[in-house]
């Protein structure tokens, strides 16, 4: 049997066959171009980073653009920051006049970007934060900017954190009431308490009555984690987990988000960029583990996916194009089929097809513990070019085979000596 999550408040079922969306981080610090923390990293006060406010003129922003490059990369729906760390809204909020708004580009940056992915029939997610180092209600923290200013410090008494919290209950209500249907809420995050600063977690979002307010208004949405109550997804963040993420022992719906390069703002010298290879991998790995893979780009200034986004969103799709039967729809292969060395299955229950993903190609043979006398046909899932097997059991006694016999069953596989020009060359096996 396949693992499978209970059932939660939100409908996932969409969620887990499409497996792989895009992360768009876009706010003020595409500017500085070097890390969104930036505000933090470097401890600027808001009236420095005023800069970046009166400079935001994203001239090529077309958002048709960013969806089709993310359509074509085989990405099924997005998640875009409403409003980040920084407290910069994209969206036109009658909440704040720090909104894209009242920067030269003048205008919501939220609502066409919403019209064109669903035009692509893309889902829709809001990620939106929790930390908030704008508002002037919000208070002192571990990571706030102003952290190691004594004189700003000084003034922390004047500060209600509960009108923070009225703040981010009424934005919610507005992403919520003004879009349509959104698919994702996506929340970020909750602070751990230091020596220095009190933490902020679910009493101070008052996140029980935030939830409530969110399940009203959009009876379906899938929410993480990350308000310090789980609700329908966890969300490891830039790492890949050993195994199907489990709470309380049991097996979650569960999504990596990971970047390309390390930022999730536009940054513009990091040089630790991911080659298609590996960010296929990435994905391929999430999805044979029972996850979801939710891939960042980080737009510039002028409103664009740079050139090398743009370079792996589309070798991604390159290969999307002919293995995607490898991902939509599949999760973790049944426990019997044992993984062999350097590759990870995917399964689709629906079809019974397993998809064996070659990481590293073998030396004329891959040996499959466990599957011998269980494939019925073997194909090179990108030409649909037949691979021979040999068995280790002879075929008149497959009906036969006990339990015991299955797990010690070895099934052959006879590969081409080179390996086929894909990224990641993927057997499809056709299951009895
Ligand atoms: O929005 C993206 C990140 O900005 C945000 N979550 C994703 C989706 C995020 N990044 N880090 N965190 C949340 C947790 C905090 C990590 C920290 Fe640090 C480690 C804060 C201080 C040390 C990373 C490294 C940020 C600054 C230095």
């Amino acid at each position: 049997m396949t693992l499978l999550p209970a059932k939660t408040a939100g409908d996932t079922d969409w969620f887990v066959h499409d497996r792989f969306g895009m992360f768009i981080h876009w706010g003020l610090y595409a500017l500085p171009a070097r890390h969104e923390w930036v505000k933090s990293n470097e401890r600027i006060d808001t009236e420095t980073y005023a800069k970046y406010f009166k400079h935001f003129d994203p001239d090529l922003y077309d958002p048709e653009v960013w969806a089709s490059a993310a359509a074509e990369a085989g990405m099924k729906y997005f998640v875009v920051t409403t409003k980040h760390h920084e407290g910069f809204t994209l969206f036109d909020s009658a909440l704040t006049d720090y909104k894209a708004t009242n920067t030269p580009a003048r205008r919501d940056l939220l609502r066409p970007m919403v019209d064109s992915f669903r035009k692509r029939d893309m889902r829709v997610g809001f990620y939106h934060s929790l930390l908030d180092w704008h508002h002037p209600h919000y208070t002192l923290d571990a990571h706030h900017p102003m952290r190691d200013n004594a004189d700003y410090a000084a003034k922390e008494g004047a500060k209600d954190i509960t009108k923070y919290a009225e703040y981010l209950h009424g934005q919610t209500r507005e992403l919520l009431t003004n879009y349509g249907q959104v698919d994702i809420l996506w929340y970020d995050f909750s602070v751990g308490r230091t020596n220095r600063f009190e933490g902020k977690g679910k009493d101070v979002w008052q996140s029980e009555k935030l939830i409530a307010m969110v399940r009203s208004l959009q009876p379906n949405i899938i929410l993480n984690d990350r308000l310090e109550i789980d609700q329908d997804v966890k969300t490891p963040e830039q790492y890949q987990p050993r195994d199907w993420v489990r709470v309380n022992g049991n097996p979650v719906v569960w999504e990596a988000c990971q970047t390309f390069s390390g930022s999730w703002g536009y940054h513009r010298d990091e040089s630790s960029w991911k080659s298609v290879t590996m960010l296929l991998q990435m994905l391929v790995d999430s999805v044979s583990k029972g996850g979801n893979l939710l891939l960042n780009v980080g737009p510039t200034g002028r409103g664009e996916f740079d050139q090398r986004a743009l370079d792996r969103l589309h070798g991604m799709g390159r290969w999307m194009r002919r293995h995607g039967r490898s991902i939509y729809g599949c999760t973790q292969a049944p426990p019997e089929f044992k993984t062999p060395q350097d590759c990870r299955l995917t399964y689709n229950p629906t079809t019974k097809r397993l998809y064996v993903h070659v990481f590293a190609w073998p030396f004329r043979h891959l040996h499959l513990d466990g599957f011998g006398g269980q494939v019925e046909y073997a194909q090179l899932l990108n030409d649909a070019s037949e691979i021979r097997m040999l068995e280790s059991i002879p075929e008149e006694s497959y009906g036969q085979m006990t339990p015991a016999a299955k797990e010690k069953s070895l099934l052959t596989l006879e590969l081409p000596i080179h390996q086929p020009d894909q990224d990641i060359p993927v057997i499809e096996l056709f299951l009895r």
